[in-house]
């Protein structure tokens, strides 16, 4: 669903022009650095990336799923550490307020993330539970007018930035799995919350995780999101659809690019007296390519409009985060075989997109959990029949 034509397109130019004159040109220095630059956070807020999912009622542009999907394609096309750092605030960090939160809640924290000048972040993986997320551990335990929070989040992104943070924690114990789990707000600084050492990763430098660490920590009670205890789970679940789609769209955007990046290569370079592009082996390569972008594109526009239409579209998230991040790696597995040995050479920059774009397919959900999204809606939608 496009809302309004001509702001879209204002903001997809003026988005498209950033990342080509400003974001691309920097990629090598965020890389080397580990560090995106100050004055690029806030051209980043000036332009309204912040708030792009966030509902004008709280400040921000209120994108819908079309539109966000349509901006994540553009945004996709340089160094996924510059999409992560907005990334929470319009996905994971903002989400659960926005799906769940009470009025008072969003009014609170909202327009501040809309505006980038608080980060949140979404802490529900912890040491014991990756992909078997209802099994966490992390105690939430009520005392008056106080939850008092015990546990350790790991891999949070944005962790070491972030205002405020998501927490998934567990408020039963005589309740085993999902439903004793809720949802808080957790501001950073709160006495007992702490952070440990910012993860050495394979690649995305410039973005940054760590464990969130709650020892005694004490917030009040009026930070249960929603005001209801047990459906943390739920609400960290409805996160997890939109943001498959978000993923979905950002590989379609940094596959765009590598294959952009592999066919200049391949133009230019000459072997055997001719370009590497007249090769009909190497051609092979930039088709498979090209029509695989144009499958998960496709897919991702089709899910985006479903979930616009308020279709339940759990499974379509799934099917376009596993096509299109598989998809990513394949392109950025054959556009380092394009470069050939300057492929492998971290100058040319395609060896620091393949380092990059692995994550894609394990975060918000490895390949094989959307896997078991998919089959599991799959037989549920046939037994209701
Ligand atoms: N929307 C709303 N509710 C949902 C939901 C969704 N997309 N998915 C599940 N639920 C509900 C279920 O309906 C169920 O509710 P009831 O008990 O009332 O029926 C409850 O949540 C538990 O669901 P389920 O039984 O499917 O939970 P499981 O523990 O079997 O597993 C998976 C769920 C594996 C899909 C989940 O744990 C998962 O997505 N894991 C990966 C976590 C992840 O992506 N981590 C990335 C880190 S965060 S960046």
């Amino acid at each position: 669903m496009i809302n309004d034509p001509e702001t879209l397109n204002l903001l997809l130019d003026n988005l498209s022009r950033f990342v080509r004159e400003r974001l691309v040109p920097a990629e090598g220095d965020v890389a080397e650095h580990d560090c995106i630059p100050p004055d690029i956070v806030e051209e980043m807020r000036a332009l309204g990336l912040f708030g792009l999912c966030i509902p004008q009622a709280y400040d921000g542009l209120g994108l819908s799923m079309e539109e966000e999907a349509l901006v994540a394609f553009e945004l996709g096309k340089t160094s996924p550490a510059f999409r992560s750092l907005i990334g929470t605030n319009n996905g994971i960090g903002s989400q659960g307020l926005i799906l769940d939160g009470n009025e008072e809640q969003k009014q609170r924290y909202l327009p501040a993330m809309a505006s980038g000048e608080l980060i949140g972040a979404f802490a529900l993986t912890e040491p014991g539970s990756g992909s078997d997320a209802a099994s966490l551990r992390t105690r939430a335990q009520r005392e008056g007018d106080s939850y008092v929070l015990n546990g350790t989040k790991r891999f949070i992104t944005n962790a070491p930035q972030a205002g405020i943070f998501t927490v998934m924690a567990r408020t039963s114990s005589e309740m085993k799995g999902a439903s004793g789990i809720s949802a808080f707000i957790v501001p950073a600084g709160t006495p007992g919350l702490s952070l440990g050492k910012i993860d050495q990763k394979m690649g995305q430098k410039g973005a940054h995780t760590c464990d969130v660490i709650f020892e005694n920590c004490r917030i009040p009670a009026a930070n249960l999101i929603g005001g209801v205890e047990g459906v943390g789970f739920k609400t960290a679940m409805k996160v997890l659809d939109k943001g498959r789609l978000h993923i979905a769209a950002i590989c379609v955007g940094a596959a765009e690019r590598m294959l952009a990046d592999a066919l200049s290569y391949a133009m230019e370079r000459q072997q055997f007296g001719q370009p590497l592009a007249e090769f009909q082996l190497i051609q092979a390569m930039l088709a498979d390519s090209q029509a695989e972008i144009y499958a998960a594109r496709s897919m991702v526009i089709d899910a985006a409009r479903k979930r616009d239409l308020k279709q339940d579209v759990s499974m379509e998230a799934s099917c376009c985060k596993m096509f299109a991040s598989e998809m990513c790696g394949r392109v950025a597995d054959r556009a380092v075989q394009i470069f050939g040995g300057a492929g492998y050479v971290s100058e040319y920059g395609i060896e620091r997109f393949y380092r990059d774009v692995r994550l894609f397919r394990i975060y918000e959900g490895t390949t094989q959990i959307q896997q078991l999204v998919i089959a599991r809606n799959l037989i549920r939608r046939a037994g209701l029949n």
